[in-house]
């Protein structure tokens, strides 16, 4: 069954011009695309999205960190695409990554750690519906999917 999950090219990705290579990354594995929108994080979604981390100290800087400037938000499809992803981004913290992840390789901060991808098959069902309607993704076959996936 093939498995949906949100990334975001968090604010300091997108201002670093690392989101072509984030997006390239992802593009290049063969995961399929589903839905993208360049956009502002409103302090109520950004709320919701870190739902999960409410109380803790990093909470309110974290929400202002993904509200302070515009994002690359991206539904990504694939079988096991959730771990996989997981593995691409790297450990949290960009000076914990190992070189070869997106974070390892671009990032050697604790917060700005450039991309957001969800973690378990339920928070990207939450997720991918807190930041997309159903009709902004869109279902649709690659020329070239007999290659990337080999015989079932
Ligand atoms: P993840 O993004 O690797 O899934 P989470 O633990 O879900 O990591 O944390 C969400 C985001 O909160 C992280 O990507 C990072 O930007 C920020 N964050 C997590 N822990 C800390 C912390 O201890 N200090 C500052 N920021 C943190």
């Amino acid at each position: 069954m093939s498995e949906r999950t949100l990334i975001v090219v968090k604010p300091d990705g997108v201002q670093r011009g690392l989101a072509g290579e984030i997006i390239s990354r992802f593009e290049r594995k063969g995961f399929k695309l589903a839905g993208s929108k360049f956009m502002r994080v409103s302090e109520e979604l950004a709320r919701k999205h870190y739902q999960v981390h409410e109380g803790k100290y990093f909470y309110d800087r974290l929400v202002r960190y993904i509200c302070s400037g515009p994002v690359l938000a991206m539904v990504w499809e694939a079988e096991g695409i959730i771990a996989m992803s997981r593995k691409m981004m790297g450990a949290t913290f960009g000076y914990d990554a190992e070189p070869g992840t997106i974070r390892g390789d671009y990032s050697c901060s604790k917060g700005n750690n450039l991309v957001h991808g969800s973690d378990s098959v339920e928070s990207a069902e939450f997720e991918i519906g807190l930041w997309f309607d159903e009709g902004e993704l869109v279902s649709w076959e690659p020329a070239n999917e007999h290659w990337l996936r080999g015989e079932k």
